[in-house]
């Protein structure tokens, strides 16, 4: 009769386990990007991922901003000597800055100096 009883209690287990692993929770269906969404094409972006710029070299126009978005493990910032240098920036992170004057700009990561991109204003 115990041993029956037993049996009883591992099925009684096996089966609330089974009702348990059909619920799924929701994920996370927002995928906006507020920071970037007032802009038109979302030309003037660059990603910051994989320890590199990409695009290496961007070409805007006199005026126009550039907003760096980071996408990456590991943390980064931007810096241009004598022009601007951006908080160090984490994954989902973003940093722009206006270009008013034509002219060819390089800067590069503060913490990688090996990462560098060009910006080329027009
Ligand atoms: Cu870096």
């Amino acid at each position: 009769m115990k041993k029956l009883l037993s049996i009883f209690f591992v099925s009684m287990f096996v089966f609330v386990g089974c009702a348990q692993k059909t619920s799924t929770t929701p994920t996370d269906t927002s995928e906006k990007q507020p920071e970037v969404s007032q802009k038109s094409a979302g030309s003037n972006v660059v990603m910051i991922a994989d320890f590199s710029f990409a695009p290496k070299t961007i070409t805007v126009n006199s005026g126009d901003t550039v907003v760096w978005r980071h996408w990456d493990v590991a943390a980064h910032d931007v810096v241009s000597p004598g022009l601007f240098k951006s908080p160090i920036l984490e994954r989902g992170k973003v940093f722009s800055f206006k270009f008013e004057k034509a002219g060819t700009y390089e800067y590069y990561c503060g913490i990688h100096p090996s990462m560098r991109g060009v910006v080329v204003v027009k």
